[in-house]
C-alpha cells in the first residue's frame, strides 16, 4: 500500500496544529503508520531538502526545519502521496484552495506548516531516510472496508 512522509514543520508545533492536522488525515481515511517527534539534526535537514542546494531560500529553509521540534509522520492509504498533497494544498498558501490546510492556516511559503512527499518514488525515499523500518507500524483497521472497499 502507497505510503507517504509527512512533516508537520516547526511552525506547526509551535501553533499548535499537530492535532489538527493529524485530525484532517485521519478524516481523510488516511492511516497512520509511523509518528515522532524530532528535533531535526542539521544534516538530516540539508539531506532533506537537498534538491534545493544552492536556492536563495536554502540556508533560510535549513533553519527553519531545524529551530524547533518536527512531527514526522509516515501516513497509508492508496494514492496516500496524492490524497495528502491534495489536504496540504499548494506550497504557497495564498495559491492553496480554500479548506486546505495551507489555506485555512498559513500566508506565506516561507512558513508553509507542513511538508509531504511528491511522488511514491520521493516518498520511499523520505521514509528511509526519517525512519528506521522497525519504527513503522502495520496495523488492521476494522472499519478497512467502509474507507476503502470497493464496489
Ligand atoms: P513542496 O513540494 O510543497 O515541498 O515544495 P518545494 O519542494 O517547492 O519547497 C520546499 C520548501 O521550500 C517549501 F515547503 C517552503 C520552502 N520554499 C521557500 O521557503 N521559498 C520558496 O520560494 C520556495 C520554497
Amino acid at each position: 500500500m502507497e505510503q507517504t512522509l509527512v512533516l508537520v514543520k516547526p511552525d506547526g508545533v509551535q501553533r499548535g496544529l499537530i492535532g489538527e492536522i493529524i485530525a484532517r488525515l485521519e478524516k481523510r481515511g488516511l492511516k497512520l503508520v509511523g509518528a515522532k517527534l524530532i528535533q531535526v539534526a542539521d544534516s538530516l535537514a540539508r539531506e532533506h531538502y537537498a534538491i534545493h542546494i544552492g536556492k536563495p531560500f536554502y540556508e533560510g529553509l535549513i533553519q527553519y526545519i531545524t529551530a524547533a521540534p518536527v512531527m514526522a509522520m509516515v501516513w497509508e492509504g492508496e494514492n496516500s502521496v496524492n490524497a495528502v498533497r491534495q489536504t496540504m494544498g499548494s506550497t504557497d498558501p495564498v495559491k492553496a484552495t480554500p479548506g486546505t490546510i495551507r489555506h485555512d492556516f498559513a500566508l506565506l511559503i516561507s512558513r508553509n506548516l507542513t511538508h509531504a512527499s511528491d511522488s511514491p518514488e520521493n516518498a520511499r525515499n523520505e521514509i528511509s531516510l526519517w525512519f528506521e523500518k522497525d519504527e513503522i507500524v502495520e496495523w488492521q483497521r476494522l472499519n478497512e472496508d467502509w474507507i476503502t472497499g470497493g464496489n
